[in-house]
């Protein structure tokens, strides 16, 4: 794979020169972020963080840009929104690889976020003639009520380094149709991914003559605390872990902005003995291994009925046995690396610390050495017989550790399920419905996504995305969930001749 090529292709030229290259975040002056590939440990490119001045240069922009873009009607904003999906669709192969080059991720998953983003961008192109809103009918004689939706302002949006474009997408398109405008401050492990996209959408905006503050870029950590905490951003989008998201809630939450969260998960796969054992097999290994374990649906947990657990434990144990790990962009590779080096020191931490803690590890891990994992990222997905209240196992490790554990009864096997203080995804393999529906009702799963024989991670963009508990309580996506980019407003209009009060009080003068 030429990387250079496909950089150049989408729009990212120059790379490394020491000179400014006209694209303010390539360049090596300044305050930069090195962007080093997990796939082979080499440095793709050099980015140069935004500071103080170019963050209020993006924020005045920004401004001027929802002025215009508010008033703009929203099945128009769709348009332009359409114009991105079809510039996706164009680039889709190179913005696919560069996804899997600098994240690590297999090349099909690479081009599976960006059909993700094309995906989110045709919903949101129907949304925008959708923005309904509900009538009612007043108390009051001659009155009429309504309510409205209408944008907030500038949406922050921060995202994390394993979805580096799709999850962007979903709250950008969404915000766009909406009439907001997005200032997107990428994970620094990802930065080229973000500046790819920056580029088609400003091409699109360039075309229909459109403000370029609608959609802005900053790069660098430090930008994360100042989105958080400037009265300018009324709506704060964070993806990442659950100790970076409790720190990003206060800090919106003290200002009284607003903040959609999707933190960390703990998604566990329930294995009744009335499961198709071989579709548990795909769905399990997938979920865990999948993304190298660094999805936050990844399948951390495995509850298998007493009866079918050493069958299962069997049949994964060879499962395992047949993973092909290394270069994620060679197609007959079922793993690639973690994220970096510090990805991997903390998959070994989480092992040695579930050993501490009784883990028996029947596939053991370890940190690949040798010619094809020169990078030193990639490492063996292993499993670990656990029970649910180990500190580890509490915990969400992003890496590929799978926990199996063994219940009797399905109300066990729930309880166990819940017990944990994340609540994002969830999922039961059984043929069984009146166990499928038990999993499914109140007194089921507490996830935000609970599905059945389909495993925990893979979800569509068509239903609201987000979880409970630590996970955070946001929702992004399909759905409803563009009500959380806009405010709600109630109008009541009074054609009478008199000026009746509600509640029937009298005010005579
Ligand atoms: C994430 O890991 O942050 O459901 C998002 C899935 C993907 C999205 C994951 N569609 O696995």
């Amino acid at each position: 794979m030429d990387i250079t090529a496909i950089l150049t292709r989408l729009g990212i030229q120059k790379l490394n020169s020491g000179t400014s290259t006209g694209q303010q975040w390539l360049t090596t002056e300044g305050k930069t972020i090195d962007s080093y590939s997990p796939v082979n440990g080499k440095l793709i490119a050099t980015v140069q963080t935004s500071d103080e001045a170019a963050y209020e240069t993006v924020m005045k922009k920004a401004e001027e840009a929802f002025l215009f873009w508010r008033s703009v009607p929203a099945p128009k904003r769709g348009e332009i929104v359409r114009q991105f999906g079809d510039a996706l669709r164009e680039q889709k192969e190179d913005l696919g690889a560069l996804v899997s080059f600098e994240m690590g991720k297999s090349l099909q998953e690479g081009l599976g976020e960006v059909q993700e983003m094309i995906d989110i961008c045709d919903f949101a192109v129907g949304l925008s003639r959708q923005l309904y809103g509900l009538t009612m009918h007043s108390e009051r004689p001659n009155h009429r009520m309504y309510e409205q939706w209408h944008p907030m302002g500038i949406v922050g949006i921060i995202s994390a380094f394993n979805f580096p474009v799709a999850v962007w997408s979903w709250n950008t398109a969404l915000a766009w149709v909406c009439g907001n405008v997005c200032v997107w401050k990428p994970s620094s492990k990802t930065p080229l991914c973000a500046v790819a996209c920056q580029h088609v959408i400003t091409k699109v905006l360039k075309a229909n003559d459109m403000p370029e503050g609608i959609s802005s870029l900053l790069i660098g950590n430090a930008v994360g605390d100042r989105i958080n905490n400037d009265k300018r951003i009324p709506l704060v989008s964070f993806t990442g872990s659950t100790r970076i998201g409790r720190i990003v809630s206060a800090a919106v939450a003290t200002r009284f902005g607003r903040s959609i969260l999707e933190l960390g998960g703990n998604n566990a796969i329930i294995i009744s003995k009335d499961a198709d054992l071989n579709m548990s097999i795909i769905g399990a290994v997938f979920g865990a291994v999948g993304t190298a374990g660094q999805r936050c649906t990844s399948t951390r947990r495995l509850i298998i009925h007493e009866d079918i657990y050493e069958e299962f434990k069997n049949k994964l144990v060879h499962a395992y046995g047949q993973l092909r790990i290394g270069d994620p962009l060679d197609q007959h590779n079922h793993v690639g690396p973690l994220i970096d080096k510090a990805a991997a020191d903390m998959y070994v931490q989480a092992i040695e610390k579930g050993k501490k803690e009784g883990a028996k590890f029947v596939v053991e891990g370890g940190v690949l050495n040798g010619e094809n994992y020169s990078s030193g990222c990639y490492v063996k997905p292993c499993i670990a017989e656990v029970e649910n209240h180990y500190e580890i196992v509490q915990e969400e490790t992003f890496a590929p550790i799978l926990y199996l554990i063994k219940y009797k009864t399905l109300d066990q096997a729930i309880a166990i399920q819940n017990d944990v203080p994340q609540g994002l995804s969830s999922a039961i393999m059984t043929l069984n419905l009146r166990e499928a529906e038990q999993f499914l009702s109140a007194a089921g799963s507490d996830c935000g996504i609970a599905n059945v024989n389909i495993g925990t991670s893979g979800a569509e963009i068509g239903g609201a995305f987000g979880g409970e508990k630590e996970t955070g309580g946001g929702r992004e996506s399909g759905s409803d969930a563009w009500k959380a980019y806009m405010r709600r407003q109630t109008n009541t209009i009074n054609y009478a001749d008199s000026l009746p009060l509600a509640q029937g009080i009298k005010f005579d003068l």
